[in-house]
């Protein structure tokens, strides 16, 4: 499902569809969130639960991206602000950059791009498995990072940025030197956690199911040129450098994103 498909030339975005039509449908991620055309909102406070056990995790290159993984089931939940009292289960993430530290970003903020966007994929924990969650349109929930440079690395991601050269190429999982906590990739500071804008969208790759709530934070993390450019050595099936692997922006229609104000 969704492996046939790339970010360049007849297999690239503008082509999903052809193959996957719900890539072209009316409510696709990502989108551009326009601060001045976003509602306010108060909701419920997002809860993460789980976050600060150490855990073995794992991660891959499948070729569209570097995907983690933790070995338990229900390492970590999701719950609460436009999730309500639906439990959502962590199933993995992923990252999205760009060729150079101008763009990489799915979501644009204003326009503006980021050099890289880490996904945080839950399912719905009534669906019991991810599979059975792509049916239903409140399926997924999806948490979004948007990261920024800075001069000097970022510690909590440097378990990951040091297996990359281990994972060049596609295939099998290489387990993390040490177990990881979740809670050091997500926002470390609680307080930051609860503002952020969501609204309705679907994966943005192939299939493009419209399947996802999305909640993008608006505080953002940092990561240095030498922790970026580490990803854009990862190679495609076909041998070639994954240089970037961002899906451009989809039209926002007749919805509206929220904006929870802490
Ligand atoms: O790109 C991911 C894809 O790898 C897969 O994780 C899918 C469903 O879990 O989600 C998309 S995305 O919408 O999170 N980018
Ligand atoms: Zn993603």
């Amino acid at each position: 499902l969704g492996e046939d498909f790339g970010y360049d030339g007849n297999h690239g975005p503008s082509h999903w569809g052809e193959e996957y039509h719900a890539c072209i449908g009316k409510h696709q991620s990502p989108i551009n969130i326009e601060e001045h055309n976003v509602k306010n909102v108060s909701l419920p406070p997002l809860k993460l639960f789980g976050i600060d056990n150490p855990s073995l995790s794992f991660v891959a290159n499948n070729g569209h991206t570097v995907m983690l993984k933790i070995n338990e089931s229900k390492a970590a939940m999701l719950s609460g602000g436009p999730l309500e009292n639906d439990v959502y289960v962590f199933e993995q993430l992923h990252f999205h950059w760009g060729e150079n530290d101008y763009e990489g970003s799915e979501d644009l903020i204003n326009n503006h791009s980021f050099p890289m966007e880490m996904h945080a994929v839950f399912y719905k924990e009534d669906y019991k498995s991810i599979n059975e969650a792509l049916n239903h349109p409140d399926g997924l929930a999806i948490l979004a990072y948007l990261y920024e440079v800075s001069p000097n690395p970022n510690p909590m991601y440097e378990p990951i940025v040091q297996v990359l050269p281990e994972i060049e190429t596609v295939g099998n999982e290489k387990a993390l030197r040490e177990p990881l906590l979740l809670g050091r990739l997500f926002v470390p500071d609680t307080a930051t956690m609860q503002d952020y804008f969501t609204y309705n969208g679907s994966l943005t790759t192939p299939p493009c199911l419209e399947v996802a709530i999305w909640i993008d934070f608006k505080d953002h993390q940092r990561l240095s040129h030498e922790q970026l450019a580490a990803f854009r050595d990862l190679r495609t099936q076909e041998g070639n450098k994954l240089t970037h692997n961002f899906r451009p922006v989809q039209p926002l229609e007749d919805r509206i994103v929220l904006h929870n104000i802490p």
